[in-house]
């Protein structure tokens, strides 16, 4: 399989992972057809491929300024540092015993509570996420991890986590993200629900994501991606299956980026 249908099938997802494995794929590409029009066109197909999550945009735009095998390496080291130095930032949030809830699988989020993890024992919600689940690759990866404990949820149960003690009782969100722009922050469908219910719990909802998550574009196409995967066809019913939402500004504590935790207005700022 081609990278590119590995990311239009969710095989490689998440928005970092989805533009390391584009720029090591260029890397190679490079070598065989150089940095000319063919380059070009492949830049093109990876960029459709999946097309809300502006990581890939970003950093396809720096690489056509210098299309060389060292600008490659320099993003793919830069992409990588900065997670380092989100993990490094945001563990912080996370106290010992805390209840952590989380949504989709996003590797930023997923460093911040790793790094966590090396000094404090706590526990994780991880949302299924539906349609397509990756709620599990996030609880199976944690459940890895020494001093987590992890608890799958269906996303529907999620208010139950702020309020019921069947499920552990939340005491922070910790979300990544696919772009931030200025009407919000774009991440995977349910986290505006999710935001919307901390809200009126008053629980801390944190946002992770690297400067490559700034989102300048004038517009973004929310991706719609096959019916079935909600549902096998159904005479007569119309299925619609967007991969994302937007969480206004308004109901974000802050976001963790390579150089502190922000809050929205900040973020605004970088924006204008
Ligand atoms: C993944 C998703 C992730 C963000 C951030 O959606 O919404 O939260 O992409 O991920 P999908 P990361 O599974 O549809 O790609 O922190 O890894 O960039």
């Amino acid at each position: 399989m081609s990278v590119i249908q590995d990311i239009k099938s969710l095989k490689i997802q998440g928005a970092k992972e989805i533009a390391t494995a584009s720029l090591r794929h260029l890397k190679k590409f490079s070598r065989i057809h150089g940095f000319g029009h063919e380059f070009d066109k492949e830049c093109k197909k990876l960029l459709s491929a999946r097309s809300t999550a502006v990581v890939l945009y970003n950093v396809i735009n720096e690489l056509r300024r210098d299309k060389r095998k060292e600008t490659i390496d320099k993003l793919l080291a830069e992409l990588d540092k900065a997670t380092e130095l989100i993990a490094a930032t945001g563990q912080q949030l996370i106290k010992r015993g805390y209840h952590v809830h989380t949504h989709c699988h996003s590797s930023e989020a997923l460093a911040v509570i790793k790094e966590a993890a090396k000094k404090k024992k706590f526990s994780v919600i991880a949302d299924i996420t539906m349609p397509r689940q990756q709620g599990i690759k996030t609880a199976k990866e944690l459940a890895k991890i020494k001093n987590i404990s992890v608890t799958l949820i269906e996303d529907n149960a999620a208010t139950l986590a702020f309020t019921d003690p069947v499920i552990p009782k939340d005491d922070i969100i910790i979300v990544g993200c696919d772009a931030m722009r200025k009407e919000g922050v774009i991440n995977k469908i349910g986290t505006y629900f999710l935001a919307l219910a901390a809200s009126e719990s008053n629980i801390p909802f944190y946002v992770v994501g690297s400067k490559f998550k700034i989102d300048k574009r004038k517009k973004v196409k929310i991706e719609i991606r096959p019916p079935s995967e909600v549902y096998k066809k159904i005479r007569g019913v119309k299925i619609i299956n967007p991969a994302f939402d937007i969480t206004p500004w308004r109901y974000i504590t802050g976001v963790v980026m390579e150089d502190g935790i922000k809050k929205p207005k900040d973020i605004l700022a970088i924006l204008r």
